[in-house]
């Protein structure tokens, strides 16, 4: 089945419109995944999460596999069900996340052996039984075991991981199918190739021929310069498949969306606006402002004047400043419901950008402004 529909595609830009119909409901792109890692976006009830508009959250597979566990979220039937979300679920695979949390970890042909970094229990991941976990999840969009690697690498070291992101894709594909009916999700596959365009070209015309009814571009933001991420980002992105969605994995600062939504991109999720938040740093059309600072303590004005959400509706800047200063759960929380808010009406205008084939200025003003000061 085909989960994706292009419905425009702007004429100043490679940046398009579209439709995703997933098991709960469909979602327009470009579209900002908000991070709930633990099957809870940090600091907000889910009814606020639908409320901004949001109808696709991401999860991660490694942090649900070993808290609640794959016995609790069985007799649930689900994370749906467990956590009362009734919106679409994106489960990253774990890989990502093993190699940044985990502590020793060991990759085989077979799979990654991993340590839990709550108790140092040791683990085994194939690209199997992360199928099979994000089955048990309820996944909408379920992603493959891949193998991410840092931008120093050689061209040696990268190429071999992308050989295994490869073989586990295939394996991972195979396995899915063997599941028929009772997986309902949608596997996506993950392009890898780290910062060599050869092995970007090679993992991209891989996964072009592979069934999967979306593709991943990992393996970016994961500490190079932006230069390097603008490149590869665009090498890449050029040479997958425009009749699949295009998902960028962990990206999320306004210019590194507008950056992947110029390339063609039409779905990211990033921690950044939830746990900016939860610093006190809220994001506006001036720019990120930090509530902590001493200049907010008398400021009368909302966090943003135009904003609908209840931080800006029901509480100064100086109220907010107060309540971040003295480490109040409601400052994180509000400052959360406030940035989530902000994403979402950046990709509002996005969509209408695109809509209206203005896209390419559209980025340009938005980016003076927001880094003008
Ligand atoms: N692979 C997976 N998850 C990810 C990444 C990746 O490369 C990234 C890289 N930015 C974030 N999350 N599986
Ligand atoms: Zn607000």
């Amino acid at each position: 089945m085909k989960i994706f529909q292009q419905l425009h595609q702007d004429t100043t830009s490679k940046a398009r419109l579209g439709l995703l119909t997933l098991g709960h409901g469909q979602v327009e792109t470009p579209v900002f995944m908000p991070v709930g890692t633990n099957g809870t976006v940090k600091g907000m009830f889910h009814e606020d999460v639908k409320k901004i508009g949001y109808s696709l959250i991401l999860g991660n597979t490694y942090h649900l596999y070993l808290r609640p566990g794959l016995e609790v979220l069985s007799q649930f039937g689900g994370l749906h069900s467990f956590s009362n979300w009734d919106g679409n679920l994106l489960t990253d695979s774990g890989g990502f996340q093993v190699f940044s949390l985990s502590g020793l970890r060991k990759i085989g042909e077979k799979g990654v052996t991993f340590q839990s970094h709550i108790d140092g229990s040791k683990h085994v991941f194939t690209p199997e039984s992360v199928v099979d976990t994000q089955k048990i999840i309820g996944s909408d969009i379920a992603m493959c075991l891949d193998v991410c690697t840092p931008p120093e690498i050689n061209h040696r070291a990268a190429t071999e991981a992308m050989h295994i992101t490869h073989s586990w894709a295939k394996r991972a594909l195979t396995h899915r199918k063997e599941l028929g009916e009772s997986f309902k999700g949608n596997l996506f596959g993950i392009v890898q190739g780290n910062f060599y365009e050869d092995l970007r070209k090679q993992s991209a015309e891989f996964f072009n021929e592979m069934d999967f009814p979306g593709i991943a571009i990992g393996g970016l933001s994961v500490g190079e310069t932006s230069e390097q991420f603008v490149h590869y980002l665009q090498y890449t992105a050029d040479l997958v498949t425009r009749e699949k969605p295009r998902y960028v994995m962990g990206i999320g600062s306004p210019d590194y969306i507008l950056e992947a939504v110029e390339n063609g991109i039409d779905m990211f999720d990033c921690v950044l606006a939830t746990r900016m938040a939860r610093n006190g740093a809220v994001f506006t059309d001036d720019g990120v402002v930090t509530l902590k600072k001493a200049m907010h303590k008398f400021d009368q004005r909302p966090i943003e004047e135009r904003c609908n959400c209840r931080a800006c509706t029901q509480y100064s800047r100086a109220y907010m400043h107060h309540m971040v200063k003295t480490g109040e759960m409601l400052g994180g929380m509000l400052a959360t419901e406030h940035n989530l808010t902000y994403f979402y009406r950046l990709m509002q205008q996005v969509r209408q950008a695109i809509r209206e084939n203005r896209f390419a200025s559209f980025k340009r003003d938005y980016l003076a402004r927001f880094y003008a000061k």
